[in-house]
């Protein structure tokens, strides 16, 4: 399509969706109101700018499903996130928009060069989060066969890409080195598999990563990228010239703003990157502030495709950290510091990459009255603040009891967290 009809296009159908909120999304009529906007307004694809921003807090303001816009009797399926304060954010889905996330992610898998003959290992979680059953309709609706591996359980998993012979592995890029790792250790070769493509997103990843995986797994890489709040992975995703990821923008227009100002940026500028689902009916999102950190390039690629490309996410412009895949604000955590007697209300987050793995160390002080010198109360201690830490954010925690006083205090805005992993390169 060319850039002219898709504009006209995307004009299209954000009128009718601008029409569709305003009149089955209270939120939205009442935010358009306070601007003195009724659907009208909105006649091309330019105008989206006149229309108001949508963040996460509204999102949590409005939990579980203040933003749905569709009946309850067409809501099929129901996904969710992690949230900053223990509330995740619910996302709807109709039958409708279920098939247009299959198509979607088919679209990616297509470009990646996979077809009806593949065999895709899917071992993204499968559950409330978008990546396990997000790939495996995708793969379903290509045609290919899908094998949902989920996470977890290594050597079986490596055991079924040997013996089945599969041809693509999905998932995060971390995981993906992980299995390279244990491939390795359990005395295999990539050479006794039959692994040709690897669909990876989910988190950030560098082309240091990439590099390794392809070397490590002799496939070929591809990203794919998305998020919940506007569908789950497939909202953009590379082409075989890997410059940029295409954004599927039909269905997901895209803008740059400065996270500050909110200003629009143009064009190769980098900035917050913002989504307006054109195409959604369960809870569809006006100009959804995602808070990842990219810029968009413009021009026909070489492969042909006319869809505008985004770069690679260099970070965020909120705290939220992805732990081997898991979204994670320190808000989290600085809850369950802080309801535990025994702690300062101080702490410090350490992220690495370690051997392929994020890590995640929680340094905190143990309070003067609580600390003892009986090495088996300290230790049950540690594990106390270890689980509880896991029952919120799912992932264990190296727990570091620090001297009293090193943990940085502060009056203005502290700094939490330590992050060692690179995403600029
Ligand atoms: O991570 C959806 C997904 C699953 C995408 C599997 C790709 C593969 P959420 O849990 O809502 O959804 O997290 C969304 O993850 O805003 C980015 O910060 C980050 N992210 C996702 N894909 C990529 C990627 C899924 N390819 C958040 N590169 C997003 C960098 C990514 N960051």
């Amino acid at each position: 399509m060319s850039r002219d009809e898709m504009r006209e296009l995307q004009g299209k159908r954000l009128n009718k969706l601008v029409c569709y909120v305003y009149h089955n999304t209270p939120f939205y009529r009442n935010k358009m109101q306070e601007l003195g906007l009724v659907p009208d307004d909105i006649r091309t694809i330019d105008d989206i700018v006149k229309l108001p921003f949508t963040t996460k807090k509204d999102l949590r303001d409005n939990y579980p499903t203040g933003l749905f816009a569709a009946d309850k009797s067409e809501i099929v399926r129901i996904h969710a996130s992690t949230g900053t304060t223990g509330s995740p954010t619910i996302v709807g889905y109709t039958r409708k928009d279920l098939a247009v996330w299959a198509e979607s992610v088919a679209r990616c898998l297509s470009a990646y060069g996979i077809g009806k003959n593949d065999i895709v290992s899917v071992a993204y979680g499968y559950g409330l989060f978008t990546g396990g059953l997000g790939l495996h309709y995708g793969v379903e609706n290509l045609g290919a066969t899908v094998v949902p591996t989920s996470t977890g359980s290594t050597e079986k998993h490596i055991r079924l890409l040997h013996d089945l012979g599969i041809t693509a592995l999905a998932c995060t890029p971390s995981y993906a080195l992980y299995l390279a790792e244990t491939i390795e250790k359990m005395g295999l070769s990539i050479k006794d598999l039959n692994l040709k493509t690897g669909i990876f997103g989910g988190e950030p990843w560098t082309n240091e990563m990439r590099k390794q995986i392809e070397q490590r797994l002799g496939i070929k890489c591809y990203n794919i990228y998305g998020l919940s709040e506007i569908m789950g992975p497939g909202v953009s995703y590379e082409c075989d010239c890997q410059c940029g990821s295409h954004i599927s923008e039909d269905h997901f227009y895209p803008e740059i703003i400065d996270p500050v100002t909110c200003e629009s940026l143009g064009y190769g500028k980098q900035g917050e990157l913002v989504f307006t689902t054109l195409t959604k009916e369960g809870m569809p999102l006006l100009r959804y502030r995602t808070r990842d950190l990219t810029s968009l390039i413009d021009g026909k690629c070489e492969c042909g495709r006319t869809e505008v490309r985004m770069t690679p996410i260099v970070g965020r412009s909120d705290d939220m950290l992805i732990i081997r895949g898991i979204n994670v604000f320190p808000s989290q955590i600085e809850s369950v510091i802080m309801e535990m007697p025994e702690f300062e209300p101080l702490y410090m987050l350490v992220v690495n990459r370690i051997n392929n793995l994020d890590t995640l160390e929680v340094q905190v002080e143990v309070k003067d009255g609580c600390y003892s010198d009986d090495l088996n109360a300290m230790i049950a201690l540690k594990n106390k603040l270890a689980n509880k830490i896991k029952s919120v954010i799912s992932i264990k925690a190296e727990i570091k009891f620090v001297e009293k006083g090193q943990l940085e205090r502060n009056e203005g805005k502290s700094k939490h967290v330590i992050d060692n992993r690179n995403f600029n390169n």
